[in-house]
Protein backbone atom coordinates (compact mmCIF):
# COMPACT_ATOMS: atom_id res chain seq x y z
CA UNK A 1 0.00 0.00 0.00
CA UNK A 2 1.39 3.31 -1.17
CA UNK A 3 0.25 7.20 -0.38
CA UNK A 4 -0.74 8.51 -3.32
CA UNK A 5 -1.07 12.97 -3.16
CA UNK A 6 -3.21 14.24 -5.83
CA UNK A 7 -3.54 17.90 -6.48
CA UNK A 8 -7.14 19.27 -7.66
CA UNK A 9 -8.63 15.86 -6.18
CA UNK A 10 -12.06 17.41 -5.48
CA UNK A 11 -12.46 18.86 -9.08
CA UNK A 12 -13.92 17.25 -11.89
CA UNK A 13 -11.40 14.79 -13.44
CA UNK A 14 -9.31 14.34 -10.03
CA UNK A 15 -12.27 13.11 -7.83
CA UNK A 16 -13.02 10.73 -10.84
CA UNK A 17 -9.28 9.52 -10.26
CA UNK A 18 -9.89 9.47 -6.72
CA UNK A 19 -12.96 6.99 -7.03
CA UNK A 20 -10.72 4.89 -9.62
CA UNK A 21 -8.25 4.53 -7.07
CA UNK A 22 -9.96 3.95 -4.20
CA UNK A 23 -12.07 1.24 -6.46
CA UNK A 24 -9.35 -0.27 -8.03
CA UNK A 25 -5.78 -0.35 -5.47
CA UNK A 26 -5.51 -0.63 -1.68
CA UNK A 27 -3.59 2.87 -1.98
CA UNK A 28 -4.03 5.66 0.58
CA UNK A 29 -5.22 8.90 -0.72
CA UNK A 30 -4.33 12.41 0.12
CA UNK A 31 -6.18 15.28 -1.70
CA UNK A 32 -4.69 18.58 -1.82
CA UNK A 33 -6.87 21.14 -3.06
CA UNK A 34 -7.22 24.86 -2.53
CA UNK A 35 -11.31 24.25 -3.25
CA UNK A 36 -11.55 26.85 -5.90
CA UNK A 37 -15.27 27.66 -7.20
CA UNK A 38 -14.27 24.34 -9.63
CA UNK A 39 -13.64 21.73 -5.95
CA UNK A 40 -16.63 20.32 -3.98
CA UNK A 41 -16.03 18.14 -1.44
CA UNK A 42 -19.11 16.63 -2.02
CA UNK A 43 -17.32 14.80 -5.11
CA UNK A 44 -15.58 12.85 -2.32
CA UNK A 45 -18.35 12.83 0.37
CA UNK A 46 -19.30 8.77 -0.44
CA UNK A 47 -15.82 7.48 0.01
CA UNK A 48 -14.53 5.35 2.60
CA UNK A 49 -12.90 7.77 5.48
CA UNK A 50 -10.21 5.87 6.31
CA UNK A 51 -8.74 5.59 2.88
CA UNK A 52 -8.79 9.02 2.23
CA UNK A 53 -6.99 12.36 3.46
CA UNK A 54 -7.98 15.69 2.94
CA UNK A 55 -5.65 18.95 2.61
CA UNK A 56 -7.13 21.96 1.96
CA UNK A 57 -4.99 24.19 0.53
CA UNK A 58 -2.99 25.81 -2.43
CA UNK A 59 -0.51 24.36 -4.54
CA UNK A 60 1.84 27.38 -4.48
CA UNK A 61 2.26 27.06 -0.81
CA UNK A 62 5.84 25.58 -0.30
CA UNK A 63 6.17 24.61 2.81
CA UNK A 64 3.03 22.78 2.77
CA UNK A 65 3.67 21.09 -0.62
CA UNK A 66 7.25 20.68 1.05
CA UNK A 67 5.45 18.44 4.04
CA UNK A 68 2.83 16.56 1.52
CA UNK A 69 5.53 15.71 -0.06
CA UNK A 70 7.93 14.37 2.12
CA UNK A 71 4.90 11.70 3.19
CA UNK A 72 3.51 10.55 -0.04
CA UNK A 73 5.01 7.72 -2.10
CA UNK A 74 3.89 9.47 -5.37
CA UNK A 75 2.49 12.95 -6.77
CA UNK A 76 -0.39 13.05 -9.69
CA UNK A 77 -0.64 16.26 -10.11
CA UNK A 78 -4.50 17.48 -11.61
CA UNK A 79 -4.48 20.77 -9.69
CA UNK A 80 -4.85 23.76 -12.44
CA UNK A 81 -7.40 26.67 -13.77
CA UNK A 82 -8.94 24.70 -16.38
CA UNK A 83 -11.41 26.24 -18.20
CA UNK A 84 -10.61 28.38 -21.42
CA UNK A 85 -13.46 31.04 -21.18
CA UNK A 86 -12.17 32.12 -17.98
CA UNK A 87 -8.75 32.31 -19.00
CA UNK A 88 -9.99 34.82 -21.89
CA UNK A 89 -12.23 36.75 -19.17
CA UNK A 90 -9.14 36.40 -16.57
CA UNK A 91 -5.94 34.87 -16.90
CA UNK A 92 -3.65 36.14 -13.98
CA UNK A 93 -5.08 33.07 -11.44
CA UNK A 94 -4.17 30.49 -14.93
CA UNK A 95 -0.15 32.01 -14.71
CA UNK A 96 0.03 31.58 -10.37
CA UNK A 97 -1.53 27.91 -10.08
CA UNK A 98 -1.23 26.51 -13.71
CA UNK A 99 2.29 27.97 -14.11
CA UNK A 100 3.68 28.83 -10.43
CA UNK A 101 1.74 25.70 -8.47
CA UNK A 102 3.38 23.70 -10.97
CA UNK A 103 6.97 24.55 -10.48
CA UNK A 104 6.42 24.35 -6.75
CA UNK A 105 5.75 20.98 -6.94
CA UNK A 106 8.49 20.04 -9.03
CA UNK A 107 10.50 21.75 -6.41
CA UNK A 108 9.23 19.45 -3.99
CA UNK A 109 9.67 16.47 -5.98
CA UNK A 110 13.25 17.48 -6.87
CA UNK A 111 14.20 17.62 -3.13
CA UNK A 112 11.99 14.45 -1.86
CA UNK A 113 12.73 12.39 -5.03
CA UNK A 114 9.43 12.08 -5.74
CA UNK A 115 7.65 10.11 -8.36
CA UNK A 116 5.28 12.38 -9.98
CA UNK A 117 2.40 12.53 -12.33
CA UNK A 118 1.96 15.94 -14.63
CA UNK A 119 -1.60 15.74 -15.80
CA UNK A 120 -1.75 17.71 -19.20
CA UNK A 121 -3.92 18.65 -22.25
CA UNK A 122 -4.09 17.84 -26.27
CA UNK A 123 -4.72 21.60 -26.13
CA UNK A 124 -0.78 22.39 -26.30
CA UNK A 125 -0.69 21.10 -29.57
CA UNK A 126 -2.90 24.03 -30.96
CA UNK A 127 -5.66 22.60 -33.44
CA UNK A 128 -6.07 20.59 -36.37
CA UNK A 129 -8.10 21.61 -39.66
CA UNK A 130 -11.15 19.32 -40.32
CA UNK A 131 -9.92 17.66 -42.82
CA UNK A 132 -6.50 17.12 -41.73
CA UNK A 133 -5.94 12.92 -41.82
CA UNK A 134 -3.26 13.92 -39.22
CA UNK A 135 -3.65 13.68 -35.49
CA UNK A 136 -1.98 15.00 -32.37
CA UNK A 137 0.68 12.43 -31.24
CA UNK A 138 3.72 12.81 -28.60
CA UNK A 139 6.06 14.57 -31.31
CA UNK A 140 3.49 17.49 -32.87
CA UNK A 141 5.27 20.32 -32.33
CA UNK A 142 3.60 23.02 -28.93
CA UNK A 143 1.52 25.70 -30.86
CA UNK A 144 -1.16 26.95 -27.85
CA UNK A 145 -4.03 29.33 -28.36
CA UNK A 146 -5.50 30.36 -25.65
CA UNK A 147 -3.96 31.83 -22.11
CA UNK A 148 -5.40 28.91 -20.49
CA UNK A 149 -3.60 26.25 -23.18
CA UNK A 150 -0.13 28.53 -23.39
CA UNK A 151 -0.53 28.04 -19.70
CA UNK A 152 -0.39 23.88 -19.54
CA UNK A 153 2.20 24.10 -22.51
CA UNK A 154 4.41 25.94 -19.97
CA UNK A 155 3.68 23.98 -17.10
CA UNK A 156 4.40 20.51 -19.46
CA UNK A 157 7.67 22.54 -19.94
CA UNK A 158 9.18 23.12 -17.00
CA UNK A 159 8.31 19.34 -15.87
CA UNK A 160 10.56 18.09 -19.00
CA UNK A 161 13.22 20.65 -17.78
CA UNK A 162 13.42 19.78 -14.18
CA UNK A 163 13.29 15.92 -15.63
CA UNK A 164 16.14 16.77 -17.84
CA UNK A 165 18.33 19.40 -15.50
CA UNK A 166 17.53 18.06 -11.86
CA UNK A 167 16.65 13.84 -12.72
CA UNK A 168 12.96 14.24 -11.31
CA UNK A 169 11.64 11.40 -11.78
CA UNK A 170 8.17 12.35 -13.58
CA UNK A 171 6.10 11.54 -16.58
CA UNK A 172 3.57 13.19 -18.33
CA UNK A 173 -0.10 12.54 -19.88
CA UNK A 174 -1.73 14.69 -22.32
CA UNK A 175 -5.29 13.92 -22.87
CA UNK A 176 -8.33 14.94 -24.86
CA UNK A 177 -11.76 16.37 -24.01
CA UNK A 178 -12.81 14.46 -20.72
CA UNK A 179 -17.13 13.76 -20.12
CA UNK A 180 -18.45 11.89 -16.93
CA UNK A 181 -20.02 12.66 -13.63
CA UNK A 182 -18.55 15.61 -11.51
CA UNK A 183 -17.88 18.24 -14.21
CA UNK A 184 -18.71 21.53 -13.53
CA UNK A 185 -21.76 23.09 -15.25
CA UNK A 186 -19.14 25.75 -17.03
CA UNK A 187 -18.01 23.02 -19.24
CA UNK A 188 -19.73 22.69 -22.46
CA UNK A 189 -21.52 18.74 -22.10
CA UNK A 190 -22.87 19.44 -18.32
CA UNK A 191 -23.85 23.36 -19.20
CA UNK A 192 -26.55 21.98 -21.77
CA UNK A 193 -27.74 18.96 -19.81
CA UNK A 194 -28.36 21.38 -16.75
CA UNK A 195 -30.21 23.69 -19.78
CA UNK A 196 -32.04 21.19 -20.64
CA UNK A 197 -33.18 20.73 -16.85
CA UNK A 198 -34.15 23.96 -16.18
CA UNK A 199 -35.64 24.43 -19.18
CA UNK A 200 -32.80 26.70 -20.55
CA UNK A 201 -31.86 26.72 -24.32
CA UNK A 202 -28.66 24.84 -24.82
CA UNK A 203 -26.11 27.18 -26.11
CA UNK A 204 -24.08 25.84 -29.81
CA UNK A 205 -21.04 28.55 -29.99
CA UNK A 206 -20.44 29.41 -33.26
CA UNK A 207 -21.47 27.17 -36.16
CA UNK A 208 -20.78 24.40 -34.02
CA UNK A 209 -18.66 22.70 -36.68
CA UNK A 210 -15.62 22.65 -33.98
CA UNK A 211 -14.27 18.57 -32.65
CA UNK A 212 -13.53 17.42 -29.90
CA UNK A 213 -12.07 14.16 -29.21
CA UNK A 214 -14.19 12.70 -26.26
CA UNK A 215 -13.10 10.41 -23.16
CA UNK A 216 -14.92 9.19 -20.35
CA UNK A 217 -13.31 10.57 -17.41
CA UNK A 218 -12.73 6.81 -15.87
CA UNK A 219 -10.90 5.91 -19.37
CA UNK A 220 -8.69 8.70 -18.55
CA UNK A 221 -8.16 7.01 -14.80
CA UNK A 222 -6.98 3.84 -15.91
CA UNK A 223 -4.84 5.18 -18.60
CA UNK A 224 -3.02 7.66 -15.22
CA UNK A 225 -2.81 4.94 -13.14
CA UNK A 226 -1.33 2.31 -16.31
CA UNK A 227 1.81 5.32 -16.59
CA UNK A 228 2.51 5.59 -13.30
CA UNK A 229 2.61 1.97 -12.55
CA UNK A 230 4.54 1.24 -15.94
CA UNK A 231 5.61 4.53 -17.47
CA UNK A 232 8.92 5.37 -18.21
CA UNK A 233 10.57 8.44 -16.29
CA UNK A 234 10.82 11.51 -18.68
CA UNK A 235 7.77 9.95 -21.24
CA UNK A 236 4.78 11.95 -22.68
CA UNK A 237 1.99 9.92 -23.21
CA UNK A 238 -1.29 11.04 -25.15
CA UNK A 239 -4.68 9.69 -23.94
CA UNK A 240 -7.60 9.60 -25.90
CA UNK A 241 -10.42 7.07 -27.13
CA UNK A 242 -10.94 7.56 -30.68
CA UNK A 243 -14.06 9.79 -30.03
CA UNK A 244 -14.22 13.09 -31.86
CA UNK A 245 -17.28 14.55 -32.09
CA UNK A 246 -18.49 17.81 -33.60
CA UNK A 247 -20.65 20.05 -30.60
CA UNK A 248 -23.41 20.45 -33.13
CA UNK A 249 -23.83 16.48 -32.93
CA UNK A 250 -23.21 16.63 -29.45
CA UNK A 251 -25.63 19.11 -28.55
CA UNK A 252 -28.36 17.08 -30.90
CA UNK A 253 -27.28 13.94 -29.56
CA UNK A 254 -28.19 15.55 -25.84
CA UNK A 255 -31.33 16.72 -26.93
CA UNK A 256 -32.51 13.89 -28.29
CA UNK A 257 -31.19 11.37 -25.34
CA UNK A 258 -33.64 14.42 -23.19
CA UNK A 259 -36.62 14.10 -25.18
CA UNK A 260 -36.07 17.46 -26.76
CA UNK A 261 -36.42 18.15 -30.84
CA UNK A 262 -33.08 18.12 -31.46
CA UNK A 263 -33.11 21.83 -32.87
CA UNK A 264 -34.68 23.34 -29.55
CA UNK A 265 -31.15 25.38 -29.28
CA UNK A 266 -29.40 28.47 -29.60
CA UNK A 267 -26.04 29.64 -31.34
CA UNK A 268 -24.34 32.31 -29.16
CA UNK A 269 -21.43 34.04 -30.03
CA UNK A 270 -18.29 32.29 -30.91
CA UNK A 271 -15.22 31.85 -28.23
CA UNK A 272 -12.57 33.81 -29.21
CA UNK A 273 -9.61 32.14 -30.97
CA UNK A 274 -11.84 29.19 -30.78
CA UNK A 275 -9.76 26.09 -31.77
CA UNK A 276 -11.39 23.96 -34.72
CA UNK A 277 -10.43 20.33 -33.97
CA UNK A 278 -8.63 18.51 -31.65
CA UNK A 279 -7.58 14.39 -32.42
CA UNK A 280 -5.56 12.28 -30.21
CA UNK A 281 -3.29 9.17 -31.87
CA UNK A 282 -2.70 6.85 -28.66
CA UNK A 283 -0.46 4.55 -30.14
CA UNK A 284 2.35 4.89 -28.19
CA UNK A 285 0.01 4.10 -25.16
CA UNK A 286 -1.55 1.02 -26.25
CA UNK A 287 1.70 -0.18 -28.16
CA UNK A 288 3.92 0.65 -25.36
CA UNK A 289 2.48 0.41 -21.93
CA UNK A 290 -0.60 -2.02 -22.94
CA UNK A 291 -3.53 0.30 -22.49
CA UNK A 292 -7.25 0.67 -23.37
CA UNK A 293 -10.53 2.56 -23.55
CA UNK A 294 -13.16 0.82 -22.01
CA UNK A 295 -15.85 3.00 -22.77
CA UNK A 296 -16.25 2.57 -26.81
CA UNK A 297 -20.14 3.69 -26.97
CA UNK A 298 -19.91 7.78 -26.38
CA UNK A 299 -24.22 7.59 -26.78
CA UNK A 300 -24.17 5.21 -24.19
CA UNK A 301 -21.61 7.12 -21.68
CA UNK A 302 -23.55 10.36 -22.84
CA UNK A 303 -26.66 9.03 -21.43
CA UNK A 304 -24.89 7.76 -18.01
CA UNK A 305 -23.90 10.65 -17.51
CA UNK A 306 -27.30 12.96 -18.01
CA UNK A 307 -28.71 10.52 -15.41
CA UNK A 308 -26.09 11.49 -13.08
CA UNK A 309 -27.02 14.96 -13.88
CA UNK A 310 -30.70 14.53 -13.07
CA UNK A 311 -29.98 12.23 -10.15
CA UNK A 312 -27.84 15.03 -8.53
CA UNK A 313 -29.21 18.71 -9.29
CA UNK A 314 -27.58 19.36 -5.40
CA UNK A 315 -24.56 19.00 -6.52
CA UNK A 316 -24.69 20.97 -9.16
CA UNK A 317 -27.45 23.87 -8.18
CA UNK A 318 -25.50 26.23 -6.40
CA UNK A 319 -23.45 27.10 -9.25
CA UNK A 320 -25.35 27.47 -11.61
CA UNK A 321 -27.08 30.76 -11.68
CA UNK A 322 -23.79 32.28 -11.40
CA UNK A 323 -22.74 30.12 -14.24
CA UNK A 324 -25.22 31.60 -16.65
CA UNK A 325 -24.91 34.94 -15.50
CA UNK A 326 -21.26 34.99 -16.66
CA UNK A 327 -22.16 33.89 -19.34
CA UNK A 328 -24.92 36.03 -20.46
CA UNK A 329 -22.51 39.02 -19.85
CA UNK A 330 -20.60 37.68 -22.64
CA UNK A 331 -23.11 37.18 -25.15
CA UNK A 332 -23.03 33.75 -24.68
P1 LIG B 1 -11.44 21.35 -12.59
O1 LIG B 1 -11.42 22.82 -12.85
O2 LIG B 1 -12.74 20.63 -12.56
O3 LIG B 1 -10.70 21.03 -11.21
C1 LIG B 1 -9.53 21.68 -10.81
C2 LIG B 1 -9.33 21.41 -9.32
O4 LIG B 1 -8.07 22.01 -8.93
C3 LIG B 1 -10.41 22.01 -8.43
O5 LIG B 1 -10.79 21.09 -7.43
C4 LIG B 1 -9.74 23.23 -7.80
O6 LIG B 1 -10.24 23.55 -6.51
C5 LIG B 1 -8.28 22.78 -7.75
N1 LIG B 1 -7.34 23.89 -7.77
C6 LIG B 1 -7.33 24.94 -8.62
N2 LIG B 1 -6.32 25.79 -8.31
C7 LIG B 1 -5.68 25.23 -7.24
C8 LIG B 1 -4.55 25.62 -6.49
N3 LIG B 1 -3.87 26.74 -6.76
N4 LIG B 1 -4.15 24.82 -5.47
C9 LIG B 1 -4.83 23.67 -5.18
N5 LIG B 1 -5.91 23.27 -5.86
C10 LIG B 1 -6.33 24.04 -6.89
O7 LIG B 1 -10.47 20.74 -13.70
P2 LIG B 1 -10.54 19.34 -14.46
O8 LIG B 1 -11.38 19.48 -15.66
O9 LIG B 1 -10.81 18.27 -13.49
O10 LIG B 1 -9.02 19.23 -14.95
C11 LIG B 1 -8.03 18.61 -14.12
C12 LIG B 1 -6.72 18.56 -14.86
O11 LIG B 1 -6.88 17.80 -16.05
C13 LIG B 1 -6.18 19.93 -15.29
O12 LIG B 1 -4.78 19.91 -15.12
C14 LIG B 1 -6.55 20.01 -16.74
O13 LIG B 1 -5.64 20.85 -17.44
C15 LIG B 1 -6.43 18.57 -17.17
N6 LIG B 1 -7.24 18.15 -18.33
C16 LIG B 1 -8.59 18.37 -18.32
C17 LIG B 1 -9.35 17.90 -19.40
C18 LIG B 1 -10.86 18.07 -19.42
O14 LIG B 1 -11.49 17.66 -20.39
N7 LIG B 1 -11.50 18.61 -18.39
C19 LIG B 1 -8.73 17.25 -20.47
C20 LIG B 1 -7.34 17.08 -20.44
C21 LIG B 1 -6.61 17.52 -19.36
O1 LIG C 1 -21.78 26.62 -23.84
C1 LIG C 1 -20.89 26.19 -24.56
N1 LIG C 1 -21.11 26.01 -25.89
C2 LIG C 1 -20.17 25.54 -26.75
O2 LIG C 1 -20.43 25.41 -27.96
C3 LIG C 1 -19.57 25.83 -24.04
C4 LIG C 1 -19.30 26.01 -22.57
C5 LIG C 1 -18.64 25.34 -24.91
N2 LIG C 1 -18.91 25.20 -26.22
C6 LIG C 1 -17.90 24.60 -27.13
C7 LIG C 1 -16.49 25.12 -26.99
C8 LIG C 1 -15.65 23.90 -27.33
O3 LIG C 1 -15.52 23.77 -28.73
O4 LIG C 1 -17.82 23.21 -26.73
C9 LIG C 1 -16.48 22.72 -26.82
C10 LIG C 1 -16.05 22.21 -25.47
O5 LIG C 1 -15.92 23.34 -24.61
P1 LIG C 1 -15.37 23.20 -23.10
O6 LIG C 1 -16.23 22.24 -22.35
O7 LIG C 1 -15.20 24.58 -22.56
O8 LIG C 1 -13.99 22.45 -23.32
P2 LIG C 1 -12.64 22.83 -24.14
O9 LIG C 1 -12.47 24.29 -24.30
O10 LIG C 1 -12.59 21.96 -25.35
O11 LIG C 1 -11.53 22.34 -23.05
C11 LIG C 1 -11.74 21.11 -22.29
O12 LIG C 1 -10.97 20.05 -22.81
C12 LIG C 1 -9.58 20.18 -22.72
C13 LIG C 1 -11.36 21.35 -20.83
O13 LIG C 1 -12.14 22.43 -20.31
C14 LIG C 1 -9.90 21.65 -20.69
O14 LIG C 1 -9.55 21.76 -19.32
C15 LIG C 1 -9.12 20.50 -21.31
O15 LIG C 1 -7.76 20.83 -21.32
Amino acid sequence: MANILVTGGAGFIGSNFVHYLIGNTDHHVTVLDALTYAGNLASLSDLPEDRLTFVKGNITDAPLVDELFSKADAVVHYAAESHNDNSLDNPRPFLDTNIVGTFTLLEAARKHDTRLHHISTDEVYGDLELDDPERFTESTPYNPSSPYSSTKAGSDLLVRAWVRSFGVRATLSNCSNNYGPYQHVEKFIPRQITNVIRGIQPKLYGAGENVRDWIHADDHSSAVLTILDKGVIGETYLIGADGEKNNKDVIELILQLMGQPKDAYEHVTDRAGHDLRYAIDFTKLRTELGWTPRYGDFEAGLAATIQWYRDNEAWWAPAKDGVEAFYAARGQ
